[in-house]
């Protein structure tokens, strides 16, 4: 039974820094198991779930973010939108860096990004084993000179220093909410999480205003045809009022139709291959409130 007790948190975040910072090990390390994909090929890494830990009061969700590196192929900049919208959409980001290195141009890129996304972020450096605990200071210093970071956090992901300390942080800031994944589940299907951002973001484009931010995509399905270089994707818009239904229908449909034809040529450069794309429109009065439907709605696998 998915958790939707009061008082329950949970939450979406990002992790992000350059290579080697030591993002899969610090994952690794919390989610408790080895997870799927680990190794670092920055242009090809889509946005995905990378490890969800959960525990009796909270749920963290880790999503990655991809295109946070500069753009070098064709899918840069399209990249570069996925990884800002994630950015803005997630509840915090961490901003790993390595105690014992000075800052690269990669990190002020990446902080740049940062202050546009308005997410609150931690600071995490990593490898204070490395250094000495005098040195430490002199680096928090530099950093805090650069940003103004909402917390400061140093870790040895390797040998766990800080490690629960940097949880409870993470826990401050997550929102009431409820188990979105299975205890046992520690990663989700690697492109599930962007195409429903990519489904939402059109649809918050296309009814302006008159669509809440609180509308949800739930992607029922991604199936690759067999021998054919075709993935047919479904997913259910979720709305809260049949008013909002009617808008996101349109006249004879053709809002959704329009969403649809966005929201498929996307996917399509995503998967790299071409996408069937079936929408529903679906209204569920305070739907995030409802533990089995949030697992009807495919929060779970
Ligand atoms: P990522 O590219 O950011 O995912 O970095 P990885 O997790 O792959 O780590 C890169 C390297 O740094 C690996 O050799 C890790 O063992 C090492 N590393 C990660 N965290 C620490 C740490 O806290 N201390 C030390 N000394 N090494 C670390
Ligand atoms: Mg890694
Ligand atoms: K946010």
């Amino acid at each position: 039974m998915l958790n939707n007790r009061e008082g329950y948190k949970s939450g979406f975040i990002s992790i992000i820094g350059r290579p080697n910072v030591g993002k899969s090990t610090f994952l690794n390390r919390v989610v408790g198991q080895k997870i799927a994909i680990m190794s670092d090929k920055p242009q090809t890494t889509r946005n995905k779930v990378q490890g969800v830990v959960t525990t009796e009061d909270s749920q963290m969700v880790f999503i990655d973010t991809p295109g946070i590196h500069k753009p070098k192929h064709k899918l840069g900049d399209f990249m570069m939108k996925v990884a800002k919208n994630t950015l803005k959409e997630v509840d915090l980001v961490l901003f790993m860096a390595n105690a014992d290195e000075s800052l690269g141009k990669g990190d002020e890129f990446i902080m740049d990004m940062l202050r546009d996304s308005g997410t609150p972020v931690v600071l995490v450096l990593n490898k204070i084993d490395l250094i000495h605990p005098d040195e430490l200071i002199g680096v928090i210093d530099t950093y805090r000179g650069l940003m103004d970071f909402d917390e400061i956090v140093p870790i040895s992901a390797l040998q766990g220093n800080n490690v629960e300390r940097l949880m409870e942080v993470i826990k401050e800031y997550l929102p009431e909410g409820p188990q979105y994944y299975p205890a046992d589940q520690v990663t989700d299907h690697p492109e599930r999480f962007i195409i429903s951002e990519l489904i939402r973001e059109k649809v918050l484009h296309l009814t302006r205003e008159e669509i809440p931010h609180s509308v949800a995509v739930v992607i029922e399905r991604i199936a690759k045809r067999e021998g054919q270089d075709t993935v047919d994707v479904s997913a259910t818009i979720i709305v809260e009022r049949d008013s909002q239904k009617g808008i996101v229908i349109g006249k004879r449909g053709a809002l959704l139709k329009e969403v649809g034809t966005r929201a498929r040529q996307d996917i399509e450069m995503l998967l790299g291959s071409k996408v069937y794309l079936e929408l529903w429109v679906k209204v569920q009065k305070d739907w995030r409130n409802r533990s089995n439907q949030l697992r009807e709605y495919g929060f779970r696998d």
